[in-house]
C-alpha cells in the first residue's frame, strides 16, 4: 500500500457481483470471471469489514433485451432517458444465477447490497442507480462503520466495478482498485483500459492483491 492514511479499522473490502451469472457458464459470463474468486478468498480474511454486492433483477427488468421487441443483446438504448445497454436475462432475483459463486468464502461477508431491484432502472454501482436517483444506503452504512477507504474488486471492470469506484470517490471515500481481482466484459476492444484510466483519473489508486 502506498501510504497508511487509513488503518485496518477504517478499511473495507467491496466485492462486486461475484455471482454465478457473471462467471464461466453464466448468462452474462465475463471472460475469466471465475479466476477472481481465489483473489477474493485470499483478501477476505485480511479485512475487518467485507461488503458484497449482488445484482438482483426482477424477471421483467427493463435492461433485458428480451423485454424490448427489436433490441438485440449489446444494443444501446434509452431507458427513461438514461443510456442503457441491452443485456441478456441475468441475475434474476432468487435464481441460481443470482447466487454468489459457491466457491466464494461467503462466511467472511459482513454485509450484502442488492442492486438493480427496480424494473425500470439499472444499477451498476453499489451506491446509486444509473440515474443517481436513489442511494442504496451503502455509503451511510460504511460511514456508520467508520470506513474511509474501500478496496474494490469484482465483475465487471467496465460496468459495475467502474460505476462503484467512481461513486465511492464522489462520496468521499479513498478507493483502491484491486486490479487482478477484476475482469471486464470488453464489449468493445479497449473498454477495460478506458475504464481503468477513468477510475485512475478520478483518483482511484491501483494495486495488486499481493501488495495488500
Ligand atoms: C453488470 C451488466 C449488467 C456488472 C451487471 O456486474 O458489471 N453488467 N448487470
Ligand atoms: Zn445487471
Amino acid at each position: 500500500m502506498k501510504s497508511d492514511s487509513t488503518t485496518k479499522d477504517h478499511q473495507a473490502l467491496l466485492l462486486v457481483d461475484l455471482q454465478n451469472d457473471f462467471v464461466d457458464g453464466g448468462a452474462l459470463a465475463v471472460p475469466g470471471g471465475l479466476e477472481v474468486i481465489e483473489v477474493a478468498n485470499r483478501l477476505i480474511p485480511k479485512f475487518n469489514w467485507v461488503v458484497a454486492t449482488q445484482d438482483w433483477h426482477p424477471a421483467d427488468h427493463q435492461s433485458f433485451a428480451s423485454q424490448h421487441a427489436g433490441l438485440a443483446i449489446g444494443d444501446q438504448f434509452l431507458l427513461d432517458e438514461i443510456p442503457q445497454v441491452a443485456w441478456p436475462d441475468h441475475c434474476i432475483e432468487h435464481s441460481q444465477g443470482a447466487e454468489f459463486v459457491a466457491s466464494l468464502a461467503q462466511d467472511g461477508i459482513d454485509h450484502v447490497v442488492r442492486k438493480g431491484t427496480q424494473r425500470q432502472i439499472d444499477s451498476y454501482s453499489a451506491f446509486y442507480d444509473n440515474g443517481h436517483l436513489h442511494a442504496t444506503g451503502l455509503a451511510d452504512d460504511l460511514r456508520r462503520h467508520d470506513i474511509q477507504h474501500v478496496f474494490v474488486m469484482g465483475l465487471a471492470t467496465d460496468y459495475c466495478v467502474r460505476a462503484t469506484v467512481l461513486d465511492a470517490i464522489n462520496d468521499g471515500f479513498r478507493v483502491t482498485l484491486v486490479v487482478d481481482g477484476c475482469r471486464g466484459v470488453e464489449m468493445n476492444p479497449g473498454d477495460v483500459e478506458h475504464a481503468l484510466k477513468e477510475m485512475q483519473d478520478a483518483g482511484a489508486e491501483l494495486a495488486r492483491s499481493d501488495e495488500l
